[in-house]
C-alpha cells in the first residue's frame, strides 16, 4: 500500500515507517499522522511483526506539526474537534516496541513523537527542541509533561520557554536518547536493536514494555507490586520454560511467543 506522507516497509520482522515530507522537513500534517496511525494498527495486528522503527530523512526526522495548517484554526474549532490528538497518540497505544530513529530536526511535535515511542536511537547530527513559544504556543503533545520526565525541570524549563535546541550529545546526556550513532550507522543501528528485540518472546516483550512504562503512573510501590506480578506470570508461559531450558542446554532459545 502506498502513502502520500510516510514510506511504510517491513524487513523480516520489524516494521518501518519514513516520515516522508522531504518538501517540509517532515512537517506532521493531518493525513501525514492518519496515514502513520493506520501503518501502526497494521503492524501492531500483524502477528510477523515483532518491533517497529519510526525514521525519518538524515536531515529531519520531523520539524513539528505542520504550521501551516495550524494557523487559521480557531480555539472552538481545536477544542471541539479535539484537534489532532486522535491520530497523532496511536504511538503510545502500540504494545509492541516502538524505536524512534532520530537524524536532523525533532522539533515540537517531531520531538514529542520520538519521546512517544519507547526509546530514541539518535544520529550524531540530532536536534531536539520544544520551539513552540516562538509561535506563541506551548508543546501540545505531551512536550511539557514528557521532556521533564526525560531531562529534569530545569532543562525542561529552559527548552520550554526559550526554544533552545539540544544536540545529540547534550540529549544522550541529559538522557533523552538512549545512546548516539554516526549518521550513516543510524538506520542499520536501529534495525539491528529491532530485530534483537522481536528475536525475543513477543508477550514476554510487551510485558517488559507496559512493566517499565507503568514506573511513569505509578508510586514505586505500586510499580514494584505490578512488576512482581507480571513477572510471576512470565513462569505461566512456554517461552519462560524455553528460555531457562536453553540456558541451562547451553543452547539458543526458541520462542514460540506462547
Ligand atoms: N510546519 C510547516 N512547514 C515547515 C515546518 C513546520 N513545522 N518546518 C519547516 N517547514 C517548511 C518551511 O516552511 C520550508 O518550506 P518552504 O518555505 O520551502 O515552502 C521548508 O520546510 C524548509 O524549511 P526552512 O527553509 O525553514 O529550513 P531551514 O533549514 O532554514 O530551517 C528549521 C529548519 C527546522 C530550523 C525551520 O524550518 C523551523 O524553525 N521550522 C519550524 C520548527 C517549529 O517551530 N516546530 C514546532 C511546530 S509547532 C498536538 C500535537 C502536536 C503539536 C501540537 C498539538 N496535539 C495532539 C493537540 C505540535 C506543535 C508543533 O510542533
Amino acid at each position: 500500500m502506498s502513502y502520500n506522507h510516510i514510506l511504510a516497509e517491513t524487513q523480516g520482522p520489524v516494521g518501518i515507517i519514513r516520515l516522508n515530507r522531504p518538501q517540509a522537513l517532515n512537517a506532521l500534517c493531518q493525513e501525514l499522522t492518519e496515514e502513520m496511525g493506520e501503518v501502526l494498527k497494521q503492524y501492531e495486528a500483524d502477528d510477523a511483526i515483532g518491533c517497529i522503527v519510526i525514521t525519518g530523512s538524515e536531515k529531519s526526522f520531523a520539524a513539528g506539526a505542520d504550521i501551516k495548517e495550524m494557523q487559521s484554526r480557531d480555539y472552538m474549532d481545536v477544542y471541539k474537534s479535539d484537534f489532532i490528538t486522535a491520530t497523532w497518540e496511536e504511538v503510545t497505544r502500540c504494545r509492541k516496541p516502538v524505536i524512534a530513529a532520530v537524524a536532523g530536526y525533532a522539533l515540537g511535535g517531531g520531538c514529542e513523537l520520538a519521546m512517544m515511542c519507547d526509546f530514541i536511537i539518535a544520529a550524531d547530527n540530532a536536534k531536539f527542541g520544544q520551539p513552540e513559544i516562538n509561535l506563541g504556543t506551548i508543546p501540545g503533545a505531551g512536550g511539557t509533561q514528557r521532556l521533564t520526565r526525560f531531562v529534569g525541570k530545569s532543562k525542561a524549563m529552559e527548552m520550554c520557554l526559550t526554544g533552545r535546541m539540544m544536540d545529540a550529545e547534550e540529549a544522550e546526556r541529559a538522557g533523552l536518547v538512549s545512546r548516539i550513532v554516526p549518521l550513516a550507522d543510524l538506520e542499520a543501528e536501529a534495525l539491528k536493536a529491532a530485530n534483537s528485540i522481536a528475536a525475543k518472546s513477543m508477550p514476554v516483550v510487551m510485558m517488559a514494555k507496559e512493566s517499565v512504562n507503568k514506573s511513569y503512573e505509578m508510586t514505586l510501590r505500586e510499580g514494584i507490586m505490578f512488576e512482581r506480578r507480571v513477572f510471576h506470570s512470565t513462569f505461566a508461559t512456554e517461552d519462560q520454560k524455553e528460555g531457562m531450558a536453553a540456558f541451562a542446554e547451553k543452547r539458543k532459545p526458541e520462542f514460540k511467543n506462547r
